[in-house]
């Protein structure tokens, strides 16, 4: 399906591929001043986060080498990486991400340029083997670092001081995730996902205003969408453009939001034209995982079928219908079709006759009628509830022991919008002071795929030596600062 849309698609998502600004960058600290000898360590600061590639300018002092230098470099989003290490990980992500490398350099004097792209603010730079004859001089270290981000373009946030640091720390995540796409995180994934791009758009209106790299990744979606239509939850773009085999419910769905999204903050109605029908179709595809006779989503034991956040042990099932719902009414701002509009009223009506609580305020998910906070912040931005109701949902989680809580930036992010949406608004600036503060407060440069202040060891893949620790998901306190919806009346 679609296939003959695609090669136009994939041109137009070429044109609009962005040019990349490259700024060469030394360490602000570091640099050793004297020669190292074996089992020397350093670690290079260049004092902010950065997205690119590292050279050394190295000479040997002492005897003509006799020997190579062997040299482990570990590149650090995070400080506390300096001192992690890979023996026993036994995550079930690849550790090929973690960002390590040994060298052996034959000859000195040398320009050592390491060939791949890192996401780091420290260097690690380990000796692991010389000579007893000489030693070795760092005599320059730089990278050559890469964003098609556009500072120019941003405007200082005014406000109060930690409003400052948030949204400083939320511009530097989106930055050093936009590169040829808008990656998920340039330590680990590097992809795009549609989850992710669904809110570093929103980010972007707001801040870089590159346009053209949305409606790029919008096409790419397009493009890498299977045979059936479907559309990949994320995809590569090297050695060409392919949809991964990975599928979720909810990102497929976010695609019609985020043309919404784009639509409204350009005007450009040819793209959301062009890109409708399949925006739509995720929705006909969507249809057979729904229950006709009680118009309820049906749930899936399958790890990933929907995303929602990393909390382990969620059921999906409430918010799986909610995102539905949310991703329906995006589909009738683009469209009307009062079909669609009585079906989404029809599956907000099952929502409230099978889950929800009324006496209790509380949405129940799944064959264990399980409360979380993840159900009740998806019934309130899909609409299902409202105002004091909405309000007495989220009260009623808070007040829940037993209510799952929620581990990722992305679902904090959604937490903050249902506050917003039920008028809470102190609330949720106080939710992003508190939360995403802790992150500044604890050192973060660029915000975190995963901060659970409560298990700061927390990591979704069996070990936080795989996490990444600017993640595009985590930056849209931004957004909520800079476009007004914190404010009264907006
Ligand atoms: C992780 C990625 C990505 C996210 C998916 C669901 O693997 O980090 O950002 O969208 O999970």
């Amino acid at each position: 399906m679609f296939e003959e849309k695609k090669a136009a698609w994939l041109e137009k998502a070429e044109s609009c591929r962005p040019a990349l600004h490259t700024e060469t960058v030394r360490p602000v600290s570091g640099m050793p001043q004297k020669a190292l000898r074996e089992n020397d360590s350093i670690v290079l600061d260049f004092g902010n986060h950065f997205v690119g590639k590292l050279t050394l300018r190295l000479r040997s002092k002492g005897s003509h080498p006799d020997a190579p230098a062997w040299l482990q470099f570990k590149f650090c989003e995070n400080s506390r990486e300096l001192n992690e290490t890979l023996e026993g990980y036994r995550g079930w992500i690849s550790r090929g991400w973690v960002q390590q490398e040994q060298v052996h350099v034959d000859v000195l004097p040398a320009m050592l340029s390491l060939p791949r792209r890192y996401a780091f603010r420290y260097v690690r730079i380990d000796v692991l083997a010389l000579s007893s004859k000489y030693s070795l001089v760092i005599e320059d270290a730089f990278a050559e670092t890469t964003t098609s981000a556009d500072d120019s373009r941003v405007e200082s946030l005014p406000g109060e001081e930690w409003e400052k640091a948030i949204d400083r720390t939320a511009l530097r995540t989106l930055r050093s995730c936009m590169q040829d796409v808008f990656e998920d995180g340039p330590k680990r994934d590097r992809r795009l996902w549609l989850g992710d791009l669904r809110l570093q758009a929103l980010a972007n209106s707001v801040t870089y205003r590159s346009f053209g790299l949305v409606k790029r990744c919008l096409y790419l979606f397009a493009c890498a969408a299977d045979s059936e239509g479907r559309i990949p939850a994320c995809l590569f773009t090297e050695p060409q453009v392919e949809g991964d085999d990975t599928y979720m419910f909810d990102y497929s769905l976010f695609f019609i939001p985020t043309l919404l999204q784009y639509a409204q903050a350009t005007g450009d109605r040819e793209t959301a034209e062009d890109l409708l029908p399949l925006a739509l179709h995720q929705l006909t595809l969507a249809e057979k995982q729904f229950d006709p006779a009680t118009q309820l989503i049906q749930d899936s034991d399958r790890m990933g079928w929907c995303f929602v956040d990393w909390k382990l042990g969620l059921n999906k099932q409430c918010c799986a219908q909610a995102i539905w719902i949310y991703c329906a009414q995006a589909a009738l701002r683009l469209r009307e079709d009062p079909a669609l509009a009585a079906l989404i009223e029809a599956r907000k009506a099952a929502m409230l006759a099978h889950w929800y609580d009324r006496e209790r305020h509380l949405f129940v998910s799944g064959r264990d009628r399980q409360i979380s906070h993840a159900s009740q912040i998806w019934a309130i931005l899909a609409g299902v509830v409202t105002g004091e109701e909405a309000c007495a949902c989220l009260d009623a989680a808070a007040a829940c022991p037993d209510a799952l809580g929620m581990v990722t930036p992305y679902m904090m992010h959604h937490y903050v919008e249902a506050l917003c949406l039920s008028g809470r608004r102190e609330a949720a600036r106080q939710v992003i002071r508190d939360y995403w503060g802790a992150m500044v407060r604890s050192g973060a440069d660029t915000f975190w795929e995963l901060f659970n202040p409560a298990d700061p060891n927390e990591s979704p893949y069996g070990s936080p030596i795989v996490n990444s620790y600017c993640h595009a998901w985590s930056c849209t306190p931004t957004w909520f600062l800079r476009s007004g919806v914190l404010e009264k009346n907006a």
